[in-house]
This record gives C-alpha cells, structure tokens and sequence, in this order.
C-alpha cells in the first residue's frame, strides 16, 4: 500500500511555505490524488495525448514530473518509432524516486530524468510537453518565458498539455469553486485541519492564474489553438496546439 499523507494532520504553531521535499516526495502519489480532483483523469488523458501527437523520432517532455506519472502514462501511449521521454523536476527526492519507478516500469521507450529546474532546460525537437500542475510554481513573471520557450521547441503539429489550478475573475465563482476542492478534499479524508494548513502552506508559493491568462499567455506565445479540454472545480487542462 502507498503510504498515506498525513503531513498536515498534526496542529503547528507556524506553518511555513511548502516545499517539495523528501517527506513530500514519500507520500506524493497518495497527497496528490487526495488533492486535486481529476487528477486520475488527466493522466490517463496523458497516454491518449501521447498516442495521438507523439510524433516520429520526437523528444517529448514531462516538466515538473515529481514520481513520473505523466512520464509513465506517455510512454505507455507512444506509438511512433525512435521517441524518447525527458522528464524533469528540481526537487532531489522526486527526481531521485522517479529514477527508480521509472527503471522498474517495462515500458520501451526511453526515458531520462533529469534533476534541474525546467526554466534551465531546453526544450527541442517536441512533439508532446506535458506540464502537469507545475507552471503554477514558477513566479508569474517567469512564465511568459517558459511557456515561449516550449512553443519555440515544438515542431509543427506539436502539442502542450498544461494543467493547472485556476483562480476565477467573479468573486462568487472563486468562492464557489474553493469551497468544492475543499469539500473534496475531505471527502478523500483530509480534516478541516489538514485542509487549512495545506491551504496556508501553499498561498505564497501556488499562484493560480485566471483560464483567460493562461489563454492569452498561449496565444501571445503563438500558439494558434487551446482547448479546454478538461476541468473540475478549479482545476482544469488545455491542449494548446502549434500549427503544422
Ligand atoms: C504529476 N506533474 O504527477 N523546475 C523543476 N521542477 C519544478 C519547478 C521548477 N522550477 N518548480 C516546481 N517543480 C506531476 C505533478 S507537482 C504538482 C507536479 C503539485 C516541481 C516540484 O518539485 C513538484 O515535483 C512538481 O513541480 C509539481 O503529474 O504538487 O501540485
């Protein structure tokens, strides 16, 4: 059995900013799909992405892979001949335990983890980049880059799935939707402790942005498509398309 979060079960005094650490590496899998609704979903959406826009001889990506579920679901799809996987995250214990999932998985396409930050690494020759909740911890001003830097690096016809938490311009739509993750977060076991001591660890270092922004940013950035492809509550993924 995967072991179970209880990180913030215990009251503290002050509760710092979150860190993806080796004791949040310990329980990630666990901490993740207690905590973001769909989260299943989208990453066995991963491998259908991966199925129908890997492209021949292409590199695809996995930014901010922590364990490498989105790495795993893109390897199982592939299809296409002479592909390989880059998956990437800066923490030390993810990186490190996503090396060993990764070699114990069978599956034939090659994959590589690197520890580095993804705002460092380049991105070439894609056809599928996969950022799964990550781009919500880069500083805002550091994301125009990097989402430009991933269209830069795809080939015509090339996709970027982007998941993402997401923050509601109408005040009574943000209410709304917060309050559901937090009632589904309870529902998958979380205390109302657990929940307000997450909550408070992450508001300085998850900064949700709106669907226009990301929208905009994508557009800005040449890409010529975004679906929305994916949400529940404040959670949401689009695949953003560049053109062939
Ligand atoms: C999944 N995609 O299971 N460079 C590299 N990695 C980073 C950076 C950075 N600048 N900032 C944060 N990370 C995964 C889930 S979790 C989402 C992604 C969450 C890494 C960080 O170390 C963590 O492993 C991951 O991004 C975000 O589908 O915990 O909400």
């Amino acid at each position: 059995m995967e072991p179970k979060d209880t990180l913030y079960s215990d009251y503290r005094e002050r509760v710092a900013d979150f860190v993806f650490d080796a004791a949040v590496a310990a329980v990630f899998d666990d901490m993740i799909r207690r905590s973001v609704p769909g989260y299943a979903t989208v990453i066995a959406m991963t491998k259908v992405f991966a199925e129908q826009y890997a492209q021949a001889s292409s590199v695809c990506y996995d930014l901010g892979c922590s364990l490498g579920a989105s790495a795993l679901a893109m390897r199982k799809g592939i299809i296409q001949p002479g592909c390989r996987i880059v998956a990437v995250d800066n923490s030390e214990s993810m990186a490190a335990q996503c090396r060993e999932i990764a070699a114990l998985d069978d599956g034939g396409v090659p994959v590589e983890v690197k520890q580095a930050d993804i705002r460092d690494v380049p991105v070439e020759n894609a056809s599928v980049v996969v950022m799964n909740f990550t781009l919500q911890f880069l500083s805002p001003d550091q994301r125009n880059a990097m989402i430009q830097k991933i269209y830069d690096g795809l080939r015509p016809g090339g996709v970027l799935l982007l998941s993402e938490k997401i923050a509601f311009e109408d005040a009574d739509k943000e209410a709304f939707e917060t309050d559901m993750h937090h009632e589904f977060k309870k529902l998958m076991g979380y205390s109302d402790l657990e929940v307000a001591q997450k909550r408070k660890s992450l508001e300085n270092v998850l900064l949700p942005e709106t669907l226009t922004t990301h929208r905009t940013r994508l557009k800005t950035s040449g890409f010529t498509k975004a679906h929305l492809w994916f949400q529940c509550f404040n959670f949401m993924s689009l695949a953003a398309f560049k053109e062939k």
